[in-house]
């Protein structure tokens, strides 16, 4: 039976409209793409069978314009979603690229720019909250230094918990149905950037009054950059309840922050990701923050747009095609993996402890055991390379 790559809304994919609107700025070179404006980006992806798409403030509704022209491009927005049927999946606040965020936001040094940050991200609740969006996620881009003689480090995460937790408040005052989802990176665009790690971030969490209300969005190009295994952190996230949204690209371990194409690089990686996705019984959006070659053009944004559904989807085949196989089965099960859900001693009596101190073990038995990972992987292989 030939594959199915065509997406449907009830796949759950979602782009970010800095995403297909990116228009290849870097560092060393400025845009070389036009602008795609607000009604073709979303016929587009409309076109394509996504979901829904997210926003940064800015990225909908020009900063400093007067509020008739900010209620313009809303209403626009608005209108445009009602039109094509996309949803509002995440929405959250531009707290980097304006010079006031240099030092940071909720962690700038200046208590006027932390106030004004906090505001900033109020007001686009409240958009938020029009739009349906039930996420709002908190990419703290700025938040961080370059010489640690200039913040101390547990000031600035207080600082941090304290903007959150107000912010919480907020969204609790308004009675507004949304969930905060902390967004970890490691640098770029500042030299150390704080919550650089799903762990770091998860531990931050647990120190918040409103810890309920806040989990993560892993992105696949921050973990990597710092050598770290995405699906490992994304295995330990939905294990703590804490995935409430993910980021989707690709990336080089070791690089800049790449956003490239999901899938076009750590195939391996995205095939036990987008099985663990699959098999987890995670039913949030299925969210793309990644971005075109500055090599392309408009086409190319499309294909690109195009490619990281299509890879998901194929991925998606081949990790059920994977479960299915009675050749694997029969390798997990000489693995043990089953095995690994089974209680190893349960709660603790007293009982139980002296049960345990009677057994005797057959050390050398179980030391010789293999477990035959080698065959298991090779099937893995085999599946991705589709020769199994
Ligand atoms: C920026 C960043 C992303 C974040 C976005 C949310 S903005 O593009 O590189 O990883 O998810 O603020
Ligand atoms: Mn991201
Ligand atoms: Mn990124």
């Amino acid at each position: 039976m030939p594959l199915d790559l065509t997406a449907r809304p009830e796949h759950k994919f979602t782009f970010g409209l800095w995403t297909v609107g990116n228009r290849g700025r870097d560092p060393f070179g400025e845009a070389v793409r036009p602008k795609l404006e607000i009604v073709p980006m979303l016929n587009g992806l409309a076109e394509l069978g996504v979901y829904g798409v997210s926003f940064h403030d800015d990225d909908m509704m020009t900063f400093g314009a007067p509020e008739a022209e900010r209620r313009a491009e809303l209403d626009l927005f608005k209108k445009t979603l009602d039109e094509t049927g996309l949803v509002c999946s995440m929405a959250t606040t531009n707290l980097f690229y304006h010079p006031i965020f240099k030092d940071g936001a909720f962690t700038s040094n200046d208590p006027q720019v932390r106030r004004f940050a906090i505001q900033k991200a109020m007001r686009n609740l409240d958009v938020a909250a029009e739009l349906g969006a039930p996420t709002y996620v908190f990419w703290g881009g700025r938040e961080g230094v370059e010489t640690a003689a200039s913040k101390d480090t547990r000031d600035a995460l207080s600082r941090y918990a304290e903007a959150l937790d107000f912010l919480a408040g907020y969204v609790k005052d308004k009675s507004y149905d949304i969930r905060f989802a902390l967004e970890p990176k490691p640098n770029e665009p500042r030299g150390d950037i704080f919550l650089p790690t799903v762990g770091h971030a998860l531990a931050f969490i647990s120190t918040l009054d409103n810890r309920e209300m806040v989990g993560l969005n892993p992105e696949v190009a921050h973990e990597t950059m710092s050598g770290l295994s995405f699906y490992q952190g994304v295995a330990q996230t939905l294990w703590q309840d804490k995935l409430f949204h993910i980021d989707l690209n690709d990336q080089r371990i070791g690089r800049f922050d790449q956003d490239f194409r999901f899938g076009s690089e750590g195939i391996k990686d995205h095939f036990f990701l987008v099985r663990l996705l699959e098999n987890s019984g995670y039913s949030g959006v299925k969210h793309f923050d990644a971005h075109a070659y500055r090599t392309e053009d408009t086409a190319g944004v499309w294909d690109f747009a195009r490619g990281c559904i299509r890879n998901y989807l194929a991925l998606a085949a081949k990790a059920r095609e994977f479960d299915q196989d009675p050749r694997v089965a029969k390798a997990m099960a000489y693995s043990g993996v089953a095995q690994l859900a089974e209680p190893t001693v349960g709660p603790y009596t007293t009982e139980a402890a002296a049960g345990l101190m009677g057994e005797h073990f057959d050390i050398e038995a179980l030391a010789q055991r293999g477990f035959g990972n080698e065959a298991l992987d090779q099937l893995v292989v085999d599946h991705i390379l589709g020769i199994a």
